[in-house]
């Protein structure tokens, strides 16, 4: 019998299925579903629901269960892997949406609001307050109370739909819901996607009672029970069973966030390396023993899926203004790339802050983008195509030079790692090697869990690292070193980046408009 484990991504845009071979140490299926054109019924662009109002980013909760049934049947009908021989599964989940079901198991509200909604920002600094401020928010759940994050969506609903909220018997994050789902209603939630609540603290284990009080005392009542990241919750329901052919004793582990997950994917389970997602959002986080807690509250203090530490830090802006830029110029990403190439870095003082809808880092939900060093005439495709890309890059570093990291070489996932382009200006931007991780970040991640969780219960336990890195691909001949003449331009700019983005938020900032003339001199 062979030794089958299965990972479900359930992200923003799409779902995805892997399966791997532990024997053969094989990735032997992948399929995916991408809501837009697969799912059209629902009616996403780019997965989420349209014209709900400014900030509001919200999806249906069936499309994801409808996503994944269809990947299962796929799965059933195709020879190899047998779905009768696989072992175990995990499922991992953008993280921070909210899923209210009522005591029936139905949604207690139709949609539900994911990480990339703006819309509490009110709620936040509600929450904050009655906790005493920022600093004692931090104190209380190791991170800052951002729009995007749980807790916040979770005082939205109390306060602008009362009922549905009243209604609610259980409050899950999206893993969690598709776990209820898998195992036929085990509702349980695990460290890792918690602590992205901000309503849990990740270096002491505990909830808050602070934060629960300033939104409701009876919350705990909704609130799933933590269950150990390492440990199966269950196993796959009867039905599901019967539809696709699992085999009874199949297990369903813990599962965990996408950045988690995609952290094991691209093998980041040691110190040293850093993985930079380029997707929807823009993420970058670590391996920690221990837990960091950034008194600012930019980076994000989460655990991981391995029981260890991961501070991330998540800028929302990402491949918004990059694809928005193909869109509207109607290029292919080679022919970005192409121009990327023709023009130079920093070319004639250009430079865009991409806060395209708001900005999850730093914390400006209200965040419009600002051109600066433009003039008339240099509105052009190919200016506005590397101030993009500039823009993108230099906008995650800012938050990233607040990382507890020596780095070792950053390992570049998400759709946007395809591209040179990109790969050269994070090398360049970050002063650090950069290569692309093939293959499928966060649902090979959840794979390669379910089989270690799988292991660990069966008495055997493998290292991670052991178990992890043979699954591993590092695109070698896709790595980009950092190129010295564009450090050296690029460390110029992140000055005047830096002394704006400052400036604009109303800090001490040095003066912008000098320092890009005395660059450009
Ligand atoms: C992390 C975050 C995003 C989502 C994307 O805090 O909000 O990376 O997890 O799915």
């Amino acid at each position: 019998m062979s030794r089958f484990f299965a990972g479900l991504d359930v992200s923003t845009q799409g779902c995805k299925l892997v399966v791997v071979d532990l024997d053969t140490e094989d990735v032997c299926h992948v399929e995916a579903i991408n809501y837009d054109t697969d799912l059209p019924e629902f009616g996403t662009r780019d997965g989420v629901l349209q014209n709900l109002g400014e900030g509001v980013s919200e999806s249906d909760p069936r499309m994801w269960l409808e996503a994944v049934d269809r990947l299962l049947g796929r799965l059933a009908a195709s020879d190899v892997p047998v779905v009768g021989e696989i072992r175990c599964i995990s499922v991992s989940g953008q993280q921070h949406g909210l899923v209210a079901l009522d005591a029936g198991g139905d949604l207690a509200r139709p949609t539900s609001k994911l990480w990339n909604d703006y819309s509490t920002a009110e709620e936040c600094e509600i929450l904050t307050e009655k906790v005493g401020g920022p600093a004692a928010m931090i104190e209380a759940v190791g991170n800052s109370q951002r729009p995007g994050y749980t807790a916040g969506k979770i005082l939205h609903l109390k306060r602008h739909e009362p009922e549905a909220y009243e209604r609610s018997a259980t409050l899950f994050l999206v893993h969690n819901y598709i776990n209820w789902y898998l195992t036929g209603g085990v509702a349980v939630m695990e460290p890792g996607d918690t602590s992205g609540m901000a309503l849990w603290n990740p270096a002491t284990g505990a909830w808050s009672r602070e934060v629960i009080d300033a939104i409701d005392v009876s919350l705990l009542e909704k609130l799933p029970p933590i269950r150990p990241a390492d440990e199966s919750i269950g196993k796959i329901a009867p039905a599901l069973v019967e539809r696709f052919g699992f085999p009874p004793d199949c297990k369903v582990d813990a599962g965990s966030g996408d950045n988690m997950y995609g952290a094991l994917g691209t093998g980041n389970v040691r110190e040293g390396l850093v993985t930079v997602s380029l997707g929807t959002s823009g993420t970058a986080c670590c391996f920690m023993k221990e837990p960091f807690i950034d008194p600012q509250g930019e980076i994000a203090s989460y655990c991981d899926s391995t029981g260890h530490y991961l501070p991330l830090l998540c800028v929302s802006n990402l491949a918004n203004g990059y694809n928005e830029m193909l869109r509207l110029h109607e290029l292919s990403h080679s022919e970005f790339d192409a121009i990327i190439k023709r023009t130079s870095p920093w070319e004639g003082g250009r430079l865009l802050i991409p806060w395209f809808g708001g900005e999850r880092t730093p914390d400006l939900p209200w965040a419009t983008p600002v051109y600066f060093g433009f003039t008339l005439d240099s509105m052009t495709r190919e200016n506005l195509c590397r101030a993009v890309l500039e823009g993108h890059v230099l906008n995650l570093h800012a938050g990233f030079t607040r990382m507890p990291v020596q780095v070792e070489e950053l390992r570049l996932t998400g759709g946007l790692s395809r591209s040179a382009a990109w790969c050269q200006a994070i090398a360049d931007i970050f002063e650090a090697d950069a290569v692309p991780v093939k293959g499928e970040g966060a649902a090979l991640g959840a794979a390669l869990h379910a089989a270690w969780v799988w292991l660990k219960e069966e008495g055997e336990t493998p290292p991670l690292q052991e178990l992890v890195e043979p699954f591993v691909v590092l695109e070698q001949d896709r790595r980009k070193t950092p190129l010295p003449e564009n450090v050296a331009i690029y460390r110029k700019m992140k000055e005047v980046f830096r002394g704006l983005s400052r400036r604009l938020r109303g800090l001490d900032g040095e003066d912008p408009f000098r320092l890009r003339a005395e660059a450009l001199r």
